[in-house]
Protein backbone atom coordinates (compact mmCIF):
# COMPACT_ATOMS: atom_id res chain seq x y z
CA UNK A 1 0.00 0.00 0.00
CA UNK A 2 1.31 3.15 -0.76
CA UNK A 3 1.93 5.96 2.32
CA UNK A 4 -0.27 8.76 1.88
CA UNK A 5 0.40 10.24 5.46
CA UNK A 6 -0.55 13.53 5.09
CA UNK A 7 -0.13 14.90 1.14
CA UNK A 8 -2.90 15.63 -0.67
CA UNK A 9 -2.42 17.01 -4.02
CA UNK A 10 -5.59 17.18 -5.78
CA UNK A 11 -6.66 18.37 -2.56
CA UNK A 12 -4.32 20.43 -1.80
CA UNK A 13 -4.85 22.51 -5.37
CA UNK A 14 -8.78 22.30 -4.50
CA UNK A 15 -7.55 23.67 -0.95
CA UNK A 16 -5.54 26.71 -2.88
CA UNK A 17 -8.32 27.72 -4.44
CA UNK A 18 -10.86 27.38 -2.18
CA UNK A 19 -8.16 29.32 0.31
CA UNK A 20 -8.05 32.36 -1.76
CA UNK A 21 -11.69 32.55 -1.95
CA UNK A 22 -12.84 31.43 1.65
CA UNK A 23 -9.91 30.07 3.37
CA UNK A 24 -11.39 26.77 4.98
CA UNK A 25 -8.99 24.03 4.70
CA UNK A 26 -6.91 24.85 7.09
CA UNK A 27 -6.31 21.52 8.30
CA UNK A 28 -5.37 20.03 4.96
CA UNK A 29 -2.87 22.65 3.75
CA UNK A 30 0.59 22.00 4.22
CA UNK A 31 0.92 24.29 6.27
CA UNK A 32 -1.04 23.49 9.20
CA UNK A 33 -2.03 25.68 11.91
CA UNK A 34 -1.80 25.48 15.74
CA UNK A 35 -5.40 25.17 16.85
CA UNK A 36 -5.26 26.98 20.54
CA UNK A 37 -8.96 24.83 21.67
CA UNK A 38 -6.55 22.01 21.82
CA UNK A 39 -5.89 18.39 20.54
CA UNK A 40 -6.67 15.00 21.49
CA UNK A 41 -4.62 12.26 20.69
CA UNK A 42 -4.61 8.43 21.61
CA UNK A 43 -3.76 4.96 20.81
CA UNK A 44 -6.73 2.61 19.02
CA UNK A 45 -4.45 -0.33 20.78
CA UNK A 46 -8.17 -2.35 21.39
CA UNK A 47 -8.84 -4.65 19.17
CA UNK A 48 -8.79 -4.86 15.27
CA UNK A 49 -10.23 -3.17 12.76
CA UNK A 50 -14.06 -3.55 13.94
CA UNK A 51 -13.08 -2.37 17.42
CA UNK A 52 -10.86 0.00 16.46
CA UNK A 53 -13.77 2.12 13.89
CA UNK A 54 -16.15 1.58 17.16
CA UNK A 55 -13.62 3.56 19.13
CA UNK A 56 -13.05 5.87 16.58
CA UNK A 57 -16.62 7.25 16.50
CA UNK A 58 -17.07 7.94 20.13
CA UNK A 59 -13.22 9.51 20.10
CA UNK A 60 -14.18 12.20 17.06
CA UNK A 61 -17.58 12.69 19.39
CA UNK A 62 -15.29 13.38 21.87
CA UNK A 63 -12.89 15.45 20.57
CA UNK A 64 -15.99 17.63 19.45
CA UNK A 65 -17.71 17.85 22.56
CA UNK A 66 -14.26 19.39 24.15
CA UNK A 67 -14.08 21.53 21.36
CA UNK A 68 -10.23 19.79 20.47
CA UNK A 69 -9.08 19.21 17.10
CA UNK A 70 -9.07 15.37 16.99
CA UNK A 71 -5.39 14.06 15.71
CA UNK A 72 -6.57 11.02 13.77
CA UNK A 73 -4.65 7.79 14.67
CA UNK A 74 -3.84 5.37 11.89
CA UNK A 75 -4.86 1.63 12.02
CA UNK A 76 -3.11 -1.04 13.45
CA UNK A 77 -3.00 -3.43 11.71
CA UNK A 78 -1.63 -6.90 13.11
CA UNK A 79 0.62 -9.62 11.48
CA UNK A 80 -0.08 -12.51 13.72
CA UNK A 81 0.57 -14.89 11.19
CA UNK A 82 3.22 -13.43 8.63
CA UNK A 83 6.38 -12.75 9.03
CA UNK A 84 8.05 -9.85 9.83
CA UNK A 85 4.82 -10.45 12.59
CA UNK A 86 5.31 -6.35 13.19
CA UNK A 87 2.36 -4.56 13.38
CA UNK A 88 1.62 -2.14 10.22
CA UNK A 89 0.07 1.47 10.84
CA UNK A 90 -1.70 2.39 8.14
CA UNK A 91 -2.57 5.71 7.55
CA UNK A 92 -6.49 6.80 8.06
CA UNK A 93 -6.60 8.51 4.46
CA UNK A 94 -5.48 5.34 3.44
CA UNK A 95 -9.11 3.45 3.96
CA UNK A 96 -10.82 6.65 4.17
CA UNK A 97 -10.82 10.50 3.16
CA UNK A 98 -9.72 12.47 5.97
CA UNK A 99 -11.54 15.16 4.88
CA UNK A 100 -14.53 13.87 4.59
CA UNK A 101 -14.56 14.35 8.53
CA UNK A 102 -14.20 17.74 8.72
CA UNK A 103 -17.84 17.94 7.85
CA UNK A 104 -18.25 16.87 11.77
CA UNK A 105 -15.38 18.32 13.64
CA UNK A 106 -11.92 19.63 13.00
CA UNK A 107 -9.02 16.93 12.30
CA UNK A 108 -5.57 16.26 11.44
CA UNK A 109 -4.11 13.31 10.66
CA UNK A 110 -1.98 12.09 14.10
CA UNK A 111 1.12 11.81 11.13
CA UNK A 112 0.41 15.59 9.97
CA UNK A 113 0.32 16.36 13.30
CA UNK A 114 3.81 14.83 14.65
CA UNK A 115 5.55 16.71 11.60
CA UNK A 116 3.67 19.60 11.19
CA UNK A 117 2.99 20.87 14.32
CA UNK A 118 4.64 18.92 17.12
CA UNK A 119 7.90 19.92 16.90
CA UNK A 120 6.83 23.64 17.76
CA UNK A 121 3.99 23.25 19.91
CA UNK A 122 4.39 19.98 21.63
CA UNK A 123 8.31 19.12 21.49
CA UNK A 124 10.03 16.53 23.69
CA UNK A 125 10.38 17.69 26.98
CA UNK A 126 6.37 19.04 27.44
CA UNK A 127 5.25 15.48 26.49
CA UNK A 128 2.64 14.75 28.85
CA UNK A 129 0.56 11.32 28.99
CA UNK A 130 -3.53 11.87 30.51
CA UNK A 131 -4.77 8.60 32.12
CA UNK A 132 -7.08 6.95 34.63
CA UNK A 133 -5.74 6.72 38.03
CA UNK A 134 -6.85 2.50 37.88
CA UNK A 135 -4.50 2.77 34.62
CA UNK A 136 -1.79 4.16 36.12
CA UNK A 137 -1.76 1.41 38.96
CA UNK A 138 -1.30 -1.26 36.97
CA UNK A 139 2.12 0.62 35.88
CA UNK A 140 5.59 -0.39 37.87
CA UNK A 141 5.50 2.91 39.80
CA UNK A 142 1.84 2.84 39.88
CA UNK A 143 1.71 6.96 39.18
CA UNK A 144 2.68 6.74 35.67
CA UNK A 145 0.24 5.99 32.70
CA UNK A 146 1.32 2.78 30.57
CA UNK A 147 1.33 4.73 27.29
CA UNK A 148 4.30 1.85 26.09
CA UNK A 149 3.62 -0.99 27.75
CA UNK A 150 3.77 -3.80 25.29
CA UNK A 151 1.87 -4.30 22.11
CA UNK A 152 0.58 -2.21 20.80
CA UNK A 153 0.99 0.15 22.80
CA UNK A 154 4.78 0.59 22.62
CA UNK A 155 5.35 0.02 18.92
CA UNK A 156 2.57 2.55 18.19
CA UNK A 157 3.81 5.58 19.62
CA UNK A 158 7.74 4.56 18.69
CA UNK A 159 5.47 4.84 14.84
CA UNK A 160 5.12 8.50 15.65
CA UNK A 161 7.73 9.24 16.94
CA UNK A 162 6.88 9.79 20.48
CA UNK A 163 7.79 9.60 24.04
CA UNK A 164 6.16 10.73 27.21
CA UNK A 165 7.66 13.17 29.78
CA UNK A 166 5.23 13.15 32.45
CA UNK A 167 1.89 11.76 33.63
CA UNK A 168 -1.38 13.20 34.08
CA UNK A 169 -3.58 11.37 36.38
CA UNK A 170 -7.52 11.61 36.44
CA UNK A 171 -10.35 9.68 38.10
CA UNK A 172 -14.10 10.17 39.15
CA UNK A 173 -14.73 11.37 34.94
CA UNK A 174 -16.27 9.38 31.70
CA UNK A 175 -15.74 10.07 28.40
CA UNK A 176 -19.86 10.56 28.07
CA UNK A 177 -21.69 14.80 28.02
CA UNK A 178 -22.31 14.19 31.57
CA UNK A 179 -18.74 15.29 32.40
CA UNK A 180 -18.19 17.72 29.90
CA UNK A 181 -17.80 20.46 31.97
CA UNK A 182 -15.44 18.66 34.50
CA UNK A 183 -13.18 17.73 31.35
CA UNK A 184 -13.24 21.55 30.41
CA UNK A 185 -12.62 22.53 33.79
CA UNK A 186 -9.61 19.89 34.98
CA UNK A 187 -7.76 20.19 31.36
CA UNK A 188 -8.25 24.24 29.96
CA UNK A 189 -6.30 24.18 26.67
CA UNK A 190 -4.07 27.31 27.61
CA UNK A 191 -2.68 24.65 30.35
CA UNK A 192 -3.04 21.27 28.40
CA UNK A 193 -2.88 21.70 24.77
CA UNK A 194 -2.81 18.04 24.03
CA UNK A 195 -4.12 15.11 25.52
CA UNK A 196 -2.18 11.91 24.47
CA UNK A 197 -4.22 9.27 25.64
CA UNK A 198 -3.28 5.38 26.08
CA UNK A 199 -6.62 4.35 24.47
CA UNK A 200 -9.57 5.51 22.70
CA UNK A 201 -11.75 7.95 25.01
CA UNK A 202 -14.88 5.82 24.10
CA UNK A 203 -16.63 3.10 24.64
CA UNK A 204 -16.70 0.23 23.36
CA UNK A 205 -19.18 -1.43 21.55
CA UNK A 206 -20.12 2.25 20.03
CA UNK A 207 -23.18 4.19 21.77
CA UNK A 208 -26.34 4.59 19.94
CA UNK A 209 -25.79 8.52 19.53
CA UNK A 210 -22.39 8.02 17.73
CA UNK A 211 -23.48 5.33 15.53
CA UNK A 212 -24.83 8.22 12.80
CA UNK A 213 -21.09 9.67 13.12
CA UNK A 214 -20.42 6.92 10.04
CA UNK A 215 -21.41 8.84 7.75
CA UNK A 216 -18.20 11.02 8.06
CA UNK A 217 -16.17 7.43 7.40
CA UNK A 218 -16.18 7.96 3.71
CA UNK A 219 -14.29 4.88 1.91
CA UNK A 220 -10.90 6.74 0.20
CA UNK A 221 -10.99 6.82 -4.22
CA UNK A 222 -8.38 4.09 -4.28
CA UNK A 223 -10.61 1.57 -2.03
CA UNK A 224 -13.75 2.58 -4.37
CA UNK A 225 -12.01 1.90 -7.23
CA UNK A 226 -10.45 -1.67 -6.08
CA UNK A 227 -13.48 -2.21 -4.65
CA UNK A 228 -15.78 -1.77 -7.69
CA UNK A 229 -13.57 -3.22 -9.67
CA UNK A 230 -14.32 -6.63 -7.52
CA UNK A 231 -17.48 -6.15 -7.84
CA UNK A 232 -18.14 -6.05 -11.60
CA UNK A 233 -15.20 -8.74 -12.36
CA UNK A 234 -17.13 -11.25 -10.21
CA UNK A 235 -20.44 -10.58 -9.45
CA UNK A 236 -23.97 -10.24 -10.95
CA UNK A 237 -26.54 -7.80 -8.80
CA UNK A 238 -28.44 -7.83 -7.02
CA UNK A 239 -26.34 -9.68 -4.87
CA UNK A 240 -26.42 -11.00 -1.07
CA UNK A 241 -23.12 -10.53 0.78
CA UNK A 242 -22.63 -12.72 3.83
CA UNK A 243 -20.33 -12.14 7.10
CA UNK A 244 -19.39 -15.39 7.76
CA UNK A 245 -17.38 -14.87 11.50
CA UNK A 246 -16.77 -18.69 12.49
CA UNK A 247 -13.09 -18.81 13.24
CA UNK A 248 -11.24 -20.21 16.07
CA UNK A 249 -11.03 -17.35 17.81
CA UNK A 250 -14.72 -16.21 17.42
CA UNK A 251 -15.73 -20.25 18.70
CA UNK A 252 -13.98 -19.18 21.65
CA UNK A 253 -15.46 -15.77 22.12
CA UNK A 254 -19.18 -17.31 21.78
CA UNK A 255 -17.99 -19.95 24.73
CA UNK A 256 -18.88 -17.67 26.98
CA UNK A 257 -22.67 -16.92 25.84
CA UNK A 258 -22.80 -20.61 26.01
CA UNK A 259 -21.97 -20.50 29.79
CA UNK A 260 -23.78 -17.87 30.60
CA UNK A 261 -20.34 -15.17 31.29
CA UNK A 262 -21.90 -12.88 28.78
CA UNK A 263 -25.46 -11.10 28.80
CA UNK A 264 -27.36 -10.08 25.89
CA UNK A 265 -24.95 -7.23 25.70
CA UNK A 266 -21.97 -8.77 24.34
CA UNK A 267 -19.16 -6.90 21.88
CA UNK A 268 -21.13 -5.95 19.13
CA UNK A 269 -24.76 -7.05 20.18
CA UNK A 270 -26.81 -4.05 21.00
CA UNK A 271 -26.87 -3.49 17.18
CA UNK A 272 -29.53 -6.28 17.31
CA UNK A 273 -30.63 -6.68 20.30
CA UNK A 274 -31.17 -3.19 21.29
CA UNK A 275 -29.15 -0.91 23.34
CA UNK A 276 -31.43 -0.47 26.47
CA UNK A 277 -30.21 -2.60 29.20
CA UNK A 278 -33.34 -3.29 29.96
CA UNK A 279 -35.27 -3.86 27.22
CA UNK A 280 -32.33 -5.97 25.29
CA UNK A 281 -33.37 -9.63 23.62
CA UNK A 282 -32.26 -12.50 24.06
CA UNK A 283 -28.72 -12.78 22.28
CA UNK A 284 -29.00 -16.69 21.45
CA UNK A 285 -25.86 -18.78 20.08
CA UNK A 286 -26.70 -19.14 16.60
CA UNK A 287 -26.83 -15.25 16.29
CA UNK A 288 -23.39 -15.72 17.63
CA UNK A 289 -21.69 -18.85 16.01
CA UNK A 290 -24.58 -19.57 13.24
CA UNK A 291 -24.00 -23.01 12.48
CA UNK A 292 -24.17 -24.70 8.65
CA UNK A 293 -28.15 -25.14 8.88
CA UNK A 294 -28.71 -21.22 10.00
CA UNK A 295 -26.17 -20.16 7.06
CA UNK A 296 -28.47 -21.85 4.56
CA UNK A 297 -31.17 -21.12 5.71
CA UNK A 298 -30.80 -17.39 6.01
CA UNK A 299 -29.07 -16.91 2.17
CA UNK A 300 -31.45 -19.03 1.06
CA UNK A 301 -34.42 -16.36 2.40
CA UNK A 302 -32.59 -13.49 1.45
CA UNK A 303 -31.51 -14.85 -1.75
CA UNK A 304 -35.21 -15.52 -2.77
CA UNK A 305 -36.56 -12.46 -1.05
CA UNK A 306 -33.65 -10.52 -3.19
CA UNK A 307 -34.13 -12.10 -6.66
CA UNK A 308 -30.59 -12.45 -5.99
CA UNK A 309 -27.99 -13.50 -8.70
CA UNK A 310 -25.02 -14.01 -6.69
CA UNK A 311 -24.02 -14.38 -2.92
CA UNK A 312 -20.79 -13.23 -1.88
CA UNK A 313 -18.77 -14.18 1.04
CA UNK A 314 -16.43 -12.51 3.36
CA UNK A 315 -15.12 -14.97 6.01
CA UNK A 316 -12.38 -15.26 8.44
CA UNK A 317 -12.40 -18.89 8.12
CA UNK A 318 -13.89 -21.53 6.13
CA UNK A 319 -16.56 -19.59 2.88
CA UNK A 320 -18.71 -23.10 2.82
CA UNK A 321 -18.92 -22.34 -0.41
CA UNK A 322 -19.85 -25.38 -1.83
CA UNK A 323 -22.42 -26.34 0.56
CA UNK A 324 -24.25 -22.74 -0.25
CA UNK A 325 -23.64 -23.41 -4.05
CA UNK A 326 -25.37 -27.12 -3.60
CA UNK A 327 -28.19 -24.53 -2.27
CA UNK A 328 -29.45 -22.83 -5.72
CA UNK A 329 -28.16 -25.76 -8.04
CA UNK A 330 -25.82 -23.40 -10.10
CA UNK A 331 -28.96 -20.87 -10.74
CA UNK A 332 -26.57 -18.62 -8.21
CA UNK A 333 -23.51 -17.46 -8.30
CA UNK A 334 -21.41 -18.26 -5.36
CA UNK A 335 -18.32 -16.27 -4.63
CA UNK A 336 -15.33 -15.56 -2.26
CA UNK A 337 -12.31 -13.80 -2.27
CA UNK A 338 -9.50 -14.17 0.04
CA UNK A 339 -8.57 -10.71 0.17
CA UNK A 340 -5.67 -9.55 2.18
CA UNK A 341 -7.54 -6.60 3.09
CA UNK A 342 -10.40 -6.87 5.33
CA UNK A 343 -11.28 -3.70 4.05
CA UNK A 344 -12.16 -4.74 0.76
CA UNK A 345 -14.74 -7.47 2.21
CA UNK A 346 -16.35 -4.29 4.02
CA UNK A 347 -16.79 -2.40 1.07
CA UNK A 348 -18.11 -5.21 -1.20
CA UNK A 349 -20.37 -5.97 1.63
CA UNK A 350 -21.63 -2.65 2.05
CA UNK A 351 -22.44 -2.34 -1.24
CA UNK A 352 -24.55 -5.66 -1.61
CA UNK A 353 -28.14 -5.62 -2.10
CA UNK A 354 -28.48 -7.38 1.02
CA UNK A 355 -26.61 -7.79 3.76
CA UNK A 356 -26.46 -10.67 6.46
CA UNK A 357 -24.32 -10.02 9.14
CA UNK A 358 -23.38 -11.33 12.32
CA UNK A 359 -24.64 -9.37 15.64
CA UNK A 360 -21.81 -10.07 18.07
CA UNK A 361 -19.13 -9.22 15.46
CA UNK A 362 -18.00 -5.39 15.40
CA UNK A 363 -17.03 -5.82 11.44
CA UNK A 364 -20.58 -6.97 10.68
CA UNK A 365 -21.03 -3.43 12.49
CA UNK A 366 -19.00 -1.51 10.88
CA UNK A 367 -21.42 -3.18 7.27
CA UNK A 368 -24.16 -2.38 9.26
CA UNK A 369 -23.78 1.20 9.98
CA UNK A 370 -22.61 1.84 6.82
CA UNK A 371 -25.80 0.29 5.31
CA UNK A 372 -27.89 2.41 7.37
CA UNK A 373 -26.31 5.20 6.58
CA UNK A 374 -27.56 4.57 2.60
CA UNK A 375 -30.58 3.00 3.57
CA UNK A 376 -29.23 -0.20 2.04
CA UNK A 377 -31.27 -3.38 3.93
CA UNK A 378 -29.34 -5.99 6.56
CA UNK A 379 -30.58 -8.88 8.73
CA UNK A 380 -28.12 -10.96 10.94
CA UNK A 381 -28.06 -14.65 11.11
CA UNK A 382 -30.28 -15.78 13.90
CA UNK A 383 -32.07 -12.57 13.08
CA UNK A 384 -34.20 -11.61 10.24
CA UNK A 385 -35.51 -8.41 11.16
CA UNK A 386 -32.90 -6.67 13.32
CA UNK A 387 -34.24 -5.58 16.61
CA UNK A 388 -37.41 -8.25 16.57
CA UNK A 389 -36.67 -12.23 17.89
CA UNK A 390 -37.02 -14.84 14.97
CA UNK A 391 -40.78 -15.91 15.08
CA UNK A 392 -40.37 -19.00 12.86
CA UNK A 393 -38.11 -20.28 10.58
CA UNK A 394 -39.18 -19.15 6.90
CA UNK A 395 -38.09 -20.43 3.68
O1 LIG B 1 -12.80 -6.34 12.98
P1 LIG B 1 -12.79 -6.96 14.32
O2 LIG B 1 -12.50 -6.08 15.45
O3 LIG B 1 -14.21 -7.66 14.48
O4 LIG B 1 -11.75 -8.15 14.32
P2 LIG B 1 -14.82 -8.57 15.65
C1 LIG B 1 -11.88 -9.27 13.50
C2 LIG B 1 -10.77 -9.27 12.44
O5 LIG B 1 -10.76 -10.57 11.83
C3 LIG B 1 -11.02 -8.28 11.30
C4 LIG B 1 -10.60 -10.45 10.43
O6 LIG B 1 -10.55 -6.99 11.54
C5 LIG B 1 -10.29 -8.98 10.16
O7 LIG B 1 -8.91 -8.77 10.26
N1 LIG B 1 -11.88 -10.80 9.80
C6 LIG B 1 -13.05 -11.13 10.40
C7 LIG B 1 -12.07 -10.84 8.48
N2 LIG B 1 -13.99 -11.39 9.47
C8 LIG B 1 -13.41 -11.21 8.27
C9 LIG B 1 -13.88 -11.33 6.92
O8 LIG B 1 -15.03 -11.64 6.64
N3 LIG B 1 -12.97 -11.04 5.95
C10 LIG B 1 -11.70 -10.66 6.21
N4 LIG B 1 -10.88 -10.39 5.17
N5 LIG B 1 -11.22 -10.57 7.46
C11 LIG B 1 -13.14 -8.98 17.70
C12 LIG B 1 -11.65 -8.58 17.72
O9 LIG B 1 -13.53 -9.13 16.38
O10 LIG B 1 -13.31 -10.27 18.23
C13 LIG B 1 -11.05 -8.80 19.07
O11 LIG B 1 -11.45 -7.22 17.45
C14 LIG B 1 -11.33 -10.20 19.58
O12 LIG B 1 -9.65 -8.60 18.98
C15 LIG B 1 -12.83 -10.50 19.53
O13 LIG B 1 -10.61 -11.13 18.78
C16 LIG B 1 -13.15 -11.93 19.93
O14 LIG B 1 -15.63 -7.76 16.59
O15 LIG B 1 -15.48 -9.67 14.90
Amino acid sequence: MAANQQAFPALTLACLLSALLLQTCGTFAEDLTWDENGYVLYCPCMGRFGNQADHFLGSLAFAKMLNRTLAVPPWIVYRHHTPPYTNVHVPYSEFFQLEALSAYHRVVSLEAFMKELAPKYWPSGQRNAYCFETAAHRSADKKSCPMKDGNPFGPFWDHVGVDFDESVLFGGISFSPYHQPQWIKKFPPSEHPVLAMPGAPAQFPVIEEHVGLQRYMVWSESMVKEGEEHITALLTRPYVGIHLRIGIDWQNACKMLKSGDAGPHFMASPQCVGYNRQTALPLTMTMCLPDLSEIRRAIKLWVKKTSARSVYIATDSESHSRDIDKLFKGKVKVVSLQPDSAQIDLYILGQADHFIGNCVSSFSAFVKRERDVHGRSSSFFGMDKPGKVNERVEL
